[in-house]
Formats: structure tokens, sequence, C-alpha cells
């Protein structure tokens, strides 16, 4: 078996408390089973970028990071990705920043990426790049001579082509995709965008999952990623869990609990949440000191000013819905900025009766499959989901809503609150099937057998480069 080299822009060994995006969680429970090295930023600034390397290894898994400079993290980290590609590809051109000197950066960061990885990659090493923050590192890989098999695998959504095209040189940004042997999306909806572009807007041709560009052939696949179930459902017999289940039910008193988890970010929709949340209030008395939302939402990417304004926008709605809606012994939303173990999660999913999972656009969204996981399946709770999630594709069974539409969202809350149990039962235990048997060892392998797969080693010819 050929070693498995993964590479993502930040690399995040296991933390206790356990506040971690959804990539970071995902990678290392596949590096955990499969074993191999993962490199990328240690999330560390030095004066002057060298490129040095450090090995590091927790819980398993082995990893190799580099320190950037302050001027990389800002152009290239706080600038292209977090303020040009992230708002793109979640649809939101009007919050995308086009700035060159991100665009500088973006490509001066994948560079030096680029050169302590191609000494560290194998004759017969497997390279998989994750995300949008790295999709040029294959073409300057490619330059320096590497042959050797590399995928590609998007978290994000992938957004239509009438959208992409408004990136100053967005064709620069493809043609570097051709570097790759196989690129995976979430969705098919992603893997229809990207194929209508590379057709429609690059001239390339698509037959069935391959598509080229002069003369360079890549599959593009969906391949949605999962949660590590066993670990994950595993968490509900540790001390954590119990300990916050114990401290739910002595808050709760038999009042009902809808939960939300998510990072603070304006693609998750919590905004349009609250309000949602505001109208089933209004539209339901029984609900008043009956129901709770608890809304747990750590703040994330603080640099940037757009989370900073989601962020004051949300402590002003909660505030505002509390104070029109609380009674002396109620309060109808408790809003927490801080993130939570997975021991603690789960009991938190477990003591929900609705999961409300309401992401304006979301590549996947992993919450919605811890929620279910977390259930008893004797008595399950009910995920309300929105249909611009990538999850959407999977979880039928959930309620299925659109997050802009506030009566919509607040007609699923009232439907999954008096759903009758065998409804429940039978809603749940599809969505458990799904969830469990293609879980983040399932895409993994997949993945990793398809970029394995490839036809390569190619020929070392340069690829189309992105510089
Ligand atoms: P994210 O946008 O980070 O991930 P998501 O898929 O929902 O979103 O994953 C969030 C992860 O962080 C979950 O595992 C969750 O448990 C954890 N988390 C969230 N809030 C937390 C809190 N308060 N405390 C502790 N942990 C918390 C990106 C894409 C997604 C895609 C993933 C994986 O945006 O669409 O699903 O990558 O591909």
């Amino acid at each position: 078996m050929s070693r498995l080299i993964v590479v993502s822009n930040r690399v995040s060994l296991p933390s206790p408390d356990g506040a971690q995006g959804g990539l970071a969680v995902a990678l290392q429970a596949a590096l955990r089973e499969a074993g191999g090295l993962w490199f990328g930023w240690s999330g560390k600034e030095i004066d002057t970028f060298t490129g040095s390397v450090r090995f590091e290894e927790s819980d398993g898994v082995r990893s190799a990071v580099v320190d950037l400079e302050p001027q990389d993290v800002e152009e290239y980290y706080n600038g292209f990705a977090n303020r040009t590609l992230w708002p793109l590809f979640h649809y939101r051109i009007d919050l995308a920043q086009y700035n060159r000197s991100f665009g500088a950066g973006y490509e001066r960061v994948n560079k030096r990426f680029a050169e302590p990885l191609r000494v560290m990659i194998e004759p017969g090493d497997t390279v998989w790049i994750n995300d949008y923050h790295l999709i040029p590192i294959a073409s300057q890989l490619r330059e320096h001579g590497i042959n050797n098999r590399i995928g590609f695998f998007l978290h994000t959504p992938w957004p239509p082509t009438r959208l992409l095209v408004s990136l100053p040189y967005h064709e620069r940004l493809v043609q570097a995709m051709f570097a790759y042997d196989v690129i995976g999306f979430q969705t098919g909806e992603w893997l229809e965008s990207f194929l209508h572009y590379c057709q429609n807007e690059l001239g390339g041709t698509v037959d069935g999952e391959y598509v080229t560009f002069e003369g360079r052939t890549l599959r593009a696949v969906v391949c949605p990623i999962g949660i590590d179930f066993r670990n994950f459902v595993g968490a509900l017999d540790t001390k954590g869990a119990a300990d916050i289940a114990q401290r739910m039910q002595v808050s709760l008193r038999g009042l009902s609990m809808i939960v939300g988890v998510d990072r603070l970010d304006y693609s998750k929709g919590l905004g349009e949440r609250l309000t949602s949340f505001e109208t089933y209030l209004q539209r339901h008395e029984e609900a008043h000191r009956a129901v709770v939302l608890v809304q747990v939402a750590p703040p994330s990417r603080g640099e940037v000013e757009q989370y900073r304004d989601v962020r004051e926008e949300l402590n002003e709605m909660a505030g505002r819905i509390n104070g029109a809606f609380a009674e002396v012994d109620w309060t109808p939303i408790r809003y927490v900025n801080r993130g939570y173990s997975r021991d603690e999660l789960i009991a938190l999913y477990r003591a929900g009766k609705v999961g409300l999972v309401t992401p304006l656009r979301d590549g996947m969204n992993l919450v919605a499959k811890e929620y279910v996981a977390a259930q008893d399946p004797e008595d399950p709770g009910v995920l309300v989901l929105s249909r611009f999630a990538g999850a959407a594709a999977q979880m039928q069974e959930a309620l299925l809503v659109n997050p802009y539409a506030p009566e919509e969202v607040a007609d699923a809350i009232h439907r999954a609150l008096t759903m009758p149990l065998a409804e429940r039962k039978r809603r749940h235990k599809a969505l458990l099937e799904g969830v469990e048997r293609e879980d983040v060892h399932w895409w993994r392998e997949r993945f990793v057998s398809m970029i394995e797969a490839a036809p390569s080693p190619r020929a070392s010819a340069p690829a189309p480069s992105a510089s």
C-alpha cells in the first residue's frame, strides 16, 4: 500500500476543548485509521518564512508543519481564502473582496507550501490536497517534477459559473486544477457547477466523469464526507457526556429543547434561524415557557470584519428576542459563544428534541450527521435541515426547509415538536443507517482509492501553471 500524504491549510491535532471545524475533525479521524502524514500550516507566525518543517505526533496522527509570515496570513488566509473564496464559494459575492494583494499572497503561500512538501514526497506516495486554500498547489508540485498521483477534495460548495466569473483571474484558478488526477465534491450539485464551468467557460470537454483541457484529463467525482460514527457515539458513555446530560436535565425542568451548534459564520444562517424561532414563538403561544432554543456558536475568523459583524448582529438579535418574550422564569434563547468538547456536544445533541441545522449554503454540514448519531433510537429527536446544505442530498428523511423562509422553518419546528413517536423513529432509522454506513472512513477509503486508481504516475511534463 502506498503512503498517504494529506495536505490542508491548518494541521489541527486533537485538542482537549474540541473546538475545531469539520475538516480538522474529519482528517484526524481519517489519518488515525489510515496512517500517513498530515502537512500544513502550524497556525503560528514567524517574522520571516524559512520553510523549515516541524514533525509532531499526537493521538496516532503524524504531522509536519511550517510557520507563516504575518503578511502571508493576512493576504493568503484572512485575505484570499476567507475574504474572497469563502464568500464566493458560498454564493455571497456581495461579501467577496477582490484585492490583487490577496491573489498574490495566495499564490505565494501555495508555492511556499509546495517547496517543503515536494521534498517529503517519495515515489509511490499518494497525495491528497484538501480545500479551497490550496487549489494551485498541485500545479506547483508538477513544476517541481512531482508526478505522483494527486487528488483534491473541496469541502465547500462549488459556485455556479455565473457567480464564479465574478472572480478576477477565475480561469487561472480552474486551469491550475488540471494538475490533479481526481477532484472530489460533496454533492452532485457542486460537481455539475464545476463541469458546467469547465465546458462553457474554459472550453474543456466533458466525457462522463472525465474532463479534458489542453491535453490534461482529470476525473471529477462526488464523494460526500461523513462523521467518525463509532468514535462519536462512543462518547455517549463518557463522564463529560454524563455531566452535561445531568446539567441539562436539571436546567431544562421539562422544557423541550431545540439545539443548534455551529461555527459562528454567516454561511450558517444564524440570523435567519433566530428570526425563524422568533416567528415560531409569535405563532405558538403554547411554546412560551415550554420550549427553549440552545444555540452554541463559538466565534471563528475574528480577524475578518464580516465575522465581527455577524457576531454583533446575533448578540443584538438574541437580546432583543429574549427581551420581547422572556418571563421571570423562562428565557427562550440560550445563546452560547464557546466551543464544547465532543463528549459534551453529544450529550447536548441528545438532549435536543429538535436539531435545527439551517445553513444558507454548506458544502456538507457534519452537525446534521452528529445530531442523528447522538439520538436515542427508541425516542429520537427530529432533524430540521436546510435544503441548501450538502447533507440534504443524503438526508432526505429530515424535515427539509428553506432557511430564508421564516414561516416555513417555524412550521417545521412545530411539526418536529409534535411529531408522533412512530414517525420520529421511522425517519431517524433511515437517517441513522446512512450516517453509520457512509462514515468518515467510507469517505476516505472511497476517495483515496479513486486517487490510487488514476492512470498515472503521469509523465513529468508540467501542468498548466497557476503562476
Ligand atoms: P465547517 O464549516 O466547520 O466545515 P461542519 O461540517 O458543520 O462545518 O462541521 C463543524 C464541526 O465542528 C462539527 O464536527 C462540530 O461538532 C464541530 N463544532 C461546531 N460547533 C462546535 C462547538 N460549539 N464546539 C465544538 N465543536 C463544534 C467545513 C464545511 C462543511 C463540511 C466540513 C467537512 O464548511 O460544509 O461539512 O468542512 O467537509
